[in-house]
Protein backbone atom coordinates (compact mmCIF):
# COMPACT_ATOMS: atom_id res chain seq x y z
CA UNK A 1 0.00 0.00 0.00
CA UNK A 2 1.25 3.41 -1.03
CA UNK A 3 2.27 5.06 2.64
CA UNK A 4 -0.23 8.05 3.25
CA UNK A 5 2.07 11.19 2.92
CA UNK A 6 3.00 9.81 -0.61
CA UNK A 7 -0.65 8.95 -1.75
CA UNK A 8 -1.56 12.53 -0.79
CA UNK A 9 1.28 14.22 -2.43
CA UNK A 10 -0.08 12.41 -5.70
CA UNK A 11 -3.29 13.55 -4.93
CA UNK A 12 -2.50 17.00 -5.09
CA UNK A 13 -0.30 16.71 -7.70
CA UNK A 14 -3.22 15.26 -9.92
CA UNK A 15 -5.76 18.16 -8.41
CA UNK A 16 -2.90 20.80 -9.91
CA UNK A 17 -2.82 19.21 -12.96
CA UNK A 18 -6.45 18.98 -13.33
CA UNK A 19 -6.85 22.98 -12.55
CA UNK A 20 -3.93 23.81 -14.60
CA UNK A 21 -5.62 21.73 -17.53
CA UNK A 22 -9.05 23.60 -17.26
CA UNK A 23 -7.29 26.59 -16.83
CA UNK A 24 -5.47 26.37 -20.15
CA UNK A 25 -8.85 25.27 -22.05
CA UNK A 26 -9.89 27.96 -20.65
CA UNK A 27 -7.42 30.58 -21.40
CA UNK A 28 -7.59 29.23 -24.95
CA UNK A 29 -11.25 30.49 -25.33
CA UNK A 30 -10.39 33.58 -24.00
CA UNK A 31 -6.85 35.15 -24.63
CA UNK A 32 -5.32 34.96 -28.31
CA UNK A 33 -2.73 32.55 -28.32
CA UNK A 34 -0.84 30.54 -31.54
CA UNK A 35 -0.69 26.81 -31.81
CA UNK A 36 -2.33 23.54 -30.48
CA UNK A 37 -2.86 22.50 -27.13
CA UNK A 38 -2.86 18.85 -25.91
CA UNK A 39 -4.44 18.30 -22.20
CA UNK A 40 -3.65 15.55 -20.01
CA UNK A 41 -7.00 15.57 -18.48
CA UNK A 42 -7.97 11.71 -17.88
CA UNK A 43 -3.87 10.36 -17.30
CA UNK A 44 -3.08 12.14 -14.51
CA UNK A 45 -2.68 9.15 -12.22
CA UNK A 46 0.00 8.07 -14.91
CA UNK A 47 2.14 11.33 -14.57
CA UNK A 48 1.78 12.02 -10.74
CA UNK A 49 2.67 8.58 -9.65
CA UNK A 50 5.57 7.98 -11.83
CA UNK A 51 7.15 11.63 -11.28
CA UNK A 52 6.36 10.41 -7.26
CA UNK A 53 8.42 7.47 -7.95
CA UNK A 54 11.64 9.32 -9.64
CA UNK A 55 14.79 10.27 -8.31
CA UNK A 56 15.77 13.98 -8.92
CA UNK A 57 19.02 12.45 -10.91
CA UNK A 58 16.38 10.57 -13.57
CA UNK A 59 16.10 12.01 -17.07
CA UNK A 60 12.78 12.08 -18.61
CA UNK A 61 11.91 12.95 -21.89
CA UNK A 62 8.00 13.76 -22.90
CA UNK A 63 6.15 14.92 -26.13
CA UNK A 64 3.17 16.97 -27.21
CA UNK A 65 0.94 15.75 -24.47
CA UNK A 66 3.81 17.05 -21.54
CA UNK A 67 2.00 19.25 -19.50
CA UNK A 68 1.32 17.25 -16.39
CA UNK A 69 4.60 15.47 -16.31
CA UNK A 70 6.34 18.90 -15.97
CA UNK A 71 3.78 19.80 -13.55
CA UNK A 72 4.41 16.24 -11.40
CA UNK A 73 7.89 16.82 -11.53
CA UNK A 74 7.33 20.13 -9.32
CA UNK A 75 8.40 22.54 -12.32
CA UNK A 76 6.23 26.14 -11.74
CA UNK A 77 2.87 26.32 -13.03
CA UNK A 78 3.53 30.07 -13.84
CA UNK A 79 6.30 29.60 -15.52
CA UNK A 80 4.92 26.72 -17.46
CA UNK A 81 1.73 28.43 -18.62
CA UNK A 82 3.66 31.46 -19.61
CA UNK A 83 5.13 28.82 -22.36
CA UNK A 84 1.95 27.45 -23.39
CA UNK A 85 0.77 31.05 -23.80
CA UNK A 86 3.82 31.77 -25.60
CA UNK A 87 5.10 34.64 -23.63
CA UNK A 88 9.17 35.72 -22.63
CA UNK A 89 8.63 34.02 -18.87
CA UNK A 90 7.85 30.73 -20.14
CA UNK A 91 10.98 28.29 -19.39
CA UNK A 92 12.08 28.26 -22.98
CA UNK A 93 11.25 31.95 -23.59
CA UNK A 94 7.94 30.94 -25.05
CA UNK A 95 9.70 29.42 -28.06
CA UNK A 96 8.39 25.76 -27.31
CA UNK A 97 4.74 26.53 -26.89
CA UNK A 98 2.50 23.73 -25.48
CA UNK A 99 3.79 20.94 -27.39
CA UNK A 100 7.62 22.14 -26.61
CA UNK A 101 7.32 22.86 -22.87
CA UNK A 102 10.84 21.49 -21.24
CA UNK A 103 12.31 22.06 -18.37
CA UNK A 104 16.26 20.74 -18.43
CA UNK A 105 16.70 21.74 -14.86
CA UNK A 106 13.71 19.64 -13.81
CA UNK A 107 15.66 16.48 -15.48
CA UNK A 108 13.66 16.64 -18.79
CA UNK A 109 15.98 16.16 -21.53
CA UNK A 110 13.75 16.92 -24.57
CA UNK A 111 9.97 16.98 -25.15
CA UNK A 112 9.10 16.29 -28.57
CA UNK A 113 6.38 16.96 -30.47
CA UNK A 114 8.10 14.30 -32.77
CA UNK A 115 5.82 11.29 -32.30
CA UNK A 116 8.14 8.48 -30.68
CA UNK A 117 11.33 10.66 -31.13
CA UNK A 118 11.07 10.31 -27.34
CA UNK A 119 11.81 6.92 -27.31
CA UNK A 120 14.85 7.01 -29.54
CA UNK A 121 16.18 9.75 -27.66
CA UNK A 122 15.18 7.70 -24.20
CA UNK A 123 17.29 4.67 -24.98
CA UNK A 124 20.38 7.44 -25.77
CA UNK A 125 19.79 8.86 -21.94
CA UNK A 126 19.93 5.15 -20.70
CA UNK A 127 22.87 4.68 -22.12
CA UNK A 128 24.26 7.83 -20.63
CA UNK A 129 22.78 6.50 -17.16
CA UNK A 130 24.09 3.21 -17.38
CA UNK A 131 27.74 4.72 -18.10
CA UNK A 132 27.49 7.07 -15.01
CA UNK A 133 26.54 3.90 -13.01
CA UNK A 134 24.74 5.47 -10.05
CA UNK A 135 21.83 3.38 -10.34
CA UNK A 136 20.13 6.42 -12.48
CA UNK A 137 17.41 5.66 -14.66
CA UNK A 138 15.66 7.19 -17.88
CA UNK A 139 11.95 6.89 -17.99
CA UNK A 140 10.00 8.14 -21.38
CA UNK A 141 6.73 8.84 -21.86
CA UNK A 142 5.08 8.53 -25.16
CA UNK A 143 1.72 7.74 -26.47
CA UNK A 144 0.47 4.58 -28.31
CA UNK A 145 0.70 6.88 -31.37
CA UNK A 146 4.66 6.30 -31.10
CA UNK A 147 4.49 2.44 -31.32
CA UNK A 148 3.72 3.01 -34.84
CA UNK A 149 7.18 5.22 -35.88
CA UNK A 150 10.00 3.03 -37.23
CA UNK A 151 12.16 4.56 -33.95
CA UNK A 152 10.35 3.24 -31.69
CA UNK A 153 11.40 -0.58 -32.76
CA UNK A 154 15.06 0.23 -33.56
CA UNK A 155 15.26 2.07 -30.01
CA UNK A 156 13.68 -0.58 -28.36
CA UNK A 157 15.83 -3.66 -29.62
CA UNK A 158 18.74 -1.18 -28.98
CA UNK A 159 17.31 -0.72 -25.02
CA UNK A 160 17.18 -4.90 -24.54
CA UNK A 161 20.23 -5.91 -26.47
CA UNK A 162 22.21 -3.50 -24.25
CA UNK A 163 20.33 -3.54 -20.89
CA UNK A 164 19.45 -0.04 -20.69
CA UNK A 165 17.69 1.21 -17.65
CA UNK A 166 14.75 2.80 -19.55
CA UNK A 167 11.42 2.21 -18.86
CA UNK A 168 9.03 2.85 -21.79
CA UNK A 169 5.41 4.40 -20.62
CA UNK A 170 3.25 4.34 -23.09
CA UNK A 171 0.09 6.21 -22.47
CA UNK A 172 -2.61 4.31 -24.54
CA UNK A 173 -5.20 6.71 -24.91
CA UNK A 174 -6.84 5.23 -28.22
CA UNK A 175 -10.17 4.06 -28.83
CA UNK A 176 -8.77 1.51 -31.22
CA UNK A 177 -9.33 2.07 -34.69
CA UNK A 178 -12.51 0.05 -35.40
CA UNK A 179 -14.60 1.33 -32.00
CA UNK A 180 -13.29 4.53 -32.67
CA UNK A 181 -14.65 4.79 -36.13
CA UNK A 182 -17.66 3.26 -35.24
CA UNK A 183 -18.26 6.08 -32.51
CA UNK A 184 -17.10 8.64 -34.82
CA UNK A 185 -14.04 8.97 -32.86
CA UNK A 186 -10.33 10.10 -33.14
CA UNK A 187 -8.28 6.88 -32.91
CA UNK A 188 -4.24 8.23 -32.09
CA UNK A 189 -2.84 4.75 -33.49
CA UNK A 190 -3.61 1.60 -35.77
CA UNK A 191 -1.31 -1.31 -35.32
CA UNK A 192 -1.58 -4.60 -36.63
CA UNK A 193 -0.29 -6.16 -32.97
CA UNK A 194 -3.11 -7.50 -31.35
CA UNK A 195 -1.86 -5.85 -28.34
CA UNK A 196 0.83 -3.16 -27.85
CA UNK A 197 2.50 -5.10 -25.30
CA UNK A 198 3.16 -7.82 -28.11
CA UNK A 199 5.78 -5.38 -29.31
CA UNK A 200 8.57 -4.73 -26.64
CA UNK A 201 7.46 -8.68 -25.31
CA UNK A 202 8.84 -9.85 -28.49
CA UNK A 203 11.80 -8.38 -27.93
CA UNK A 204 12.07 -9.75 -24.52
CA UNK A 205 11.51 -6.58 -22.71
CA UNK A 206 9.58 -6.98 -19.18
CA UNK A 207 5.74 -5.64 -20.12
CA UNK A 208 3.05 -5.28 -18.33
CA UNK A 209 -0.48 -3.53 -19.17
CA UNK A 210 -2.21 -1.50 -16.25
CA UNK A 211 -5.30 0.34 -15.59
CA UNK A 212 -3.87 4.12 -16.11
CA UNK A 213 -6.60 5.50 -14.27
CA UNK A 214 -5.90 3.73 -10.84
CA UNK A 215 -3.12 5.58 -8.83
CA UNK A 216 -2.59 1.85 -7.16
CA UNK A 217 -2.21 -0.03 -10.49
CA UNK A 218 0.47 2.35 -11.35
CA UNK A 219 2.26 2.53 -8.18
CA UNK A 220 2.57 -1.29 -8.12
CA UNK A 221 3.47 -1.96 -11.32
CA UNK A 222 6.07 1.62 -12.14
CA UNK A 223 7.55 1.14 -8.25
CA UNK A 224 8.76 -2.81 -9.14
CA UNK A 225 9.90 -2.26 -12.18
CA UNK A 226 11.66 1.03 -11.48
CA UNK A 227 13.19 -1.23 -8.86
CA UNK A 228 14.01 -3.62 -11.32
CA UNK A 229 16.04 -1.26 -13.51
CA UNK A 230 17.86 0.43 -10.63
CA UNK A 231 19.31 -3.13 -10.10
CA UNK A 232 19.92 -3.63 -13.15
CA UNK A 233 17.35 -5.80 -14.51
CA UNK A 234 16.43 -3.34 -17.96
CA UNK A 235 14.75 -2.43 -19.77
CA UNK A 236 10.83 -2.26 -19.06
CA UNK A 237 7.67 -1.35 -20.76
CA UNK A 238 4.45 -0.37 -18.94
CA UNK A 239 1.24 0.06 -21.53
CA UNK A 240 -1.03 2.76 -19.35
CA UNK A 241 -4.19 1.84 -20.54
CA UNK A 242 -6.97 5.15 -20.19
CA UNK A 243 -9.81 5.68 -21.43
CA UNK A 244 -9.79 8.79 -23.47
CA UNK A 245 -11.29 12.17 -21.51
CA UNK A 246 -14.36 12.76 -23.67
CA UNK A 247 -13.18 16.74 -24.21
CA UNK A 248 -9.71 15.06 -25.97
CA UNK A 249 -11.85 13.03 -28.15
CA UNK A 250 -12.30 16.57 -30.90
CA UNK A 251 -9.09 17.39 -32.35
CA UNK A 252 -8.87 20.46 -30.30
CA UNK A 253 -9.93 20.07 -25.95
CA UNK A 254 -13.20 21.17 -24.64
CA UNK A 255 -14.62 21.10 -21.28
CA UNK A 256 -17.31 19.16 -22.30
CA UNK A 257 -17.17 17.42 -18.45
CA UNK A 258 -17.10 20.85 -17.16
CA UNK A 259 -15.29 22.15 -14.27
CA UNK A 260 -14.99 19.05 -12.17
CA UNK A 261 -16.62 18.76 -9.49
CA UNK A 262 -14.90 17.55 -6.35
CA UNK A 263 -18.71 16.96 -4.34
CA UNK A 264 -18.21 13.85 -7.16
CA UNK A 265 -15.83 12.59 -4.27
CA UNK A 266 -17.86 12.25 -1.37
CA UNK A 267 -21.45 12.03 -3.15
CA UNK A 268 -21.44 9.62 -5.89
CA UNK A 269 -24.89 10.46 -6.99
CA UNK A 270 -24.14 13.89 -7.68
CA UNK A 271 -22.47 12.73 -10.43
CA UNK A 272 -25.26 13.02 -13.33
CA UNK A 273 -25.39 13.77 -17.25
CA UNK A 274 -23.92 12.17 -20.58
CA UNK A 275 -20.68 11.61 -19.46
CA UNK A 276 -21.48 10.68 -15.93
CA UNK A 277 -19.81 7.12 -16.90
CA UNK A 278 -16.59 8.51 -18.09
CA UNK A 279 -16.87 10.28 -14.78
CA UNK A 280 -17.50 7.47 -12.40
CA UNK A 281 -15.17 4.63 -14.37
CA UNK A 282 -12.32 6.33 -15.62
CA UNK A 283 -11.90 10.12 -13.82
CA UNK A 284 -8.54 9.32 -12.05
CA UNK A 285 -8.84 12.57 -9.37
CA UNK A 286 -12.15 11.76 -8.72
CA UNK A 287 -11.70 8.02 -8.81
CA UNK A 288 -8.56 8.61 -6.44
CA UNK A 289 -10.30 11.25 -4.38
CA UNK A 290 -12.99 8.49 -3.38
CA UNK A 291 -10.48 5.56 -2.78
CA UNK A 292 -8.69 8.14 0.13
CA UNK A 293 -11.45 9.52 1.24
CA UNK A 294 -13.41 5.88 1.50
CA UNK A 295 -10.37 4.42 3.48
CA UNK A 296 -10.10 7.82 5.92
CA UNK A 297 -7.04 8.84 4.36
CA UNK A 298 -8.74 12.05 3.35
CA UNK A 299 -11.23 14.05 5.20
CA UNK A 300 -14.04 16.17 3.10
CA UNK A 301 -12.70 19.95 4.60
CA UNK A 302 -8.73 18.26 3.84
CA UNK A 303 -10.18 17.83 -0.33
CA UNK A 304 -11.91 21.17 0.27
CA UNK A 305 -8.60 23.43 1.78
CA UNK A 306 -6.36 21.01 -0.85
CA UNK A 307 -8.37 22.73 -3.67
CA UNK A 308 -8.22 25.78 -2.61
CA UNK A 309 -4.39 25.80 -2.14
CA UNK A 310 -4.53 24.23 -5.53
CA UNK A 311 -6.85 26.74 -7.35
CA UNK A 312 -4.80 29.94 -5.25
CA UNK A 313 -1.58 28.47 -6.84
CA UNK A 314 -3.31 27.98 -10.38
CA UNK A 315 -4.75 31.77 -10.48
CA UNK A 316 -1.40 33.07 -9.41
CA UNK A 317 0.00 30.99 -12.13
CA UNK A 318 -2.29 31.99 -14.83
CA UNK A 319 -1.76 36.22 -13.33
CA UNK A 320 1.74 35.51 -13.59
CA UNK A 321 1.66 34.06 -17.12
CA UNK A 322 -0.96 36.71 -18.63
CA UNK A 323 1.56 39.56 -17.44
CA UNK A 324 4.32 38.23 -19.22
CA UNK A 325 5.04 40.04 -22.60
CA UNK A 326 5.47 37.90 -25.87
CA UNK A 327 8.99 37.45 -27.01
CA UNK A 328 10.17 40.79 -28.27
CA UNK A 329 10.50 41.10 -32.39
CA UNK A 330 14.19 42.00 -32.61
CA UNK A 331 14.78 38.28 -30.21
CA UNK A 332 13.05 36.42 -33.46
CA UNK A 333 15.80 34.66 -34.83
CA UNK A 334 18.25 34.02 -31.16
CA UNK A 335 18.75 30.76 -30.77
CA UNK A 336 18.15 29.54 -34.12
CA UNK A 337 21.07 28.68 -36.90
CA UNK A 338 21.56 28.22 -40.26
C1 LIG B 1 6.57 11.80 -36.67
C2 LIG B 1 5.21 12.45 -36.60
N1 LIG B 1 4.20 12.02 -37.39
C3 LIG B 1 2.98 12.59 -37.30
C4 LIG B 1 2.74 13.61 -36.44
C5 LIG B 1 1.35 14.26 -36.35
N2 LIG B 1 0.70 13.88 -35.07
C6 LIG B 1 0.61 14.77 -34.06
S1 LIG B 1 -0.16 14.08 -32.71
C7 LIG B 1 -0.38 12.61 -33.51
C8 LIG B 1 -1.06 11.46 -32.82
C9 LIG B 1 -0.29 11.06 -31.66
O1 LIG B 1 -0.90 9.98 -31.00
P1 LIG B 1 -0.29 9.48 -29.67
O2 LIG B 1 1.19 9.35 -29.81
O3 LIG B 1 -1.04 8.24 -29.31
O4 LIG B 1 -0.55 10.64 -28.62
P2 LIG B 1 -1.94 11.20 -28.05
O5 LIG B 1 -2.11 12.56 -28.69
O6 LIG B 1 -3.03 10.24 -28.42
O7 LIG B 1 -1.73 11.32 -26.58
C10 LIG B 1 0.13 12.66 -34.79
C11 LIG B 1 0.09 11.52 -35.73
C12 LIG B 1 3.81 14.05 -35.63
N3 LIG B 1 3.67 15.03 -34.73
N4 LIG B 1 5.04 13.44 -35.71
MG1 LIG C 1 -2.81 8.19 -28.14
Amino acid sequence: MIDSAQALAIFESMLLIRRFEETVIDLWATVETEGHRHVYIGQEAVGATIMELLREDDLILTTHRNHGHVLARGADPGRALAEILGRADGFNKGRGGSAGLTVRAAGFLATTGQVGGGIGLGIGAAQAQKIRGRGGICVTFFGDGGLEEGIGFEAMNIAALYSQPVLLVCENNSVGVTTGRAQNEWSSSSMAAETLGDIPRALGIATEVVAGESVTDVHEAASRLIGDLREGRAPAFIEMRTRRWPGSRSFNPQLVTGVTDLDGVWDPASVTGEHADWINRYDPVIGYGRDLFRQGRISRSEIVAMNERVCRTVEAAREFALASPLPSAESGLTGTFA
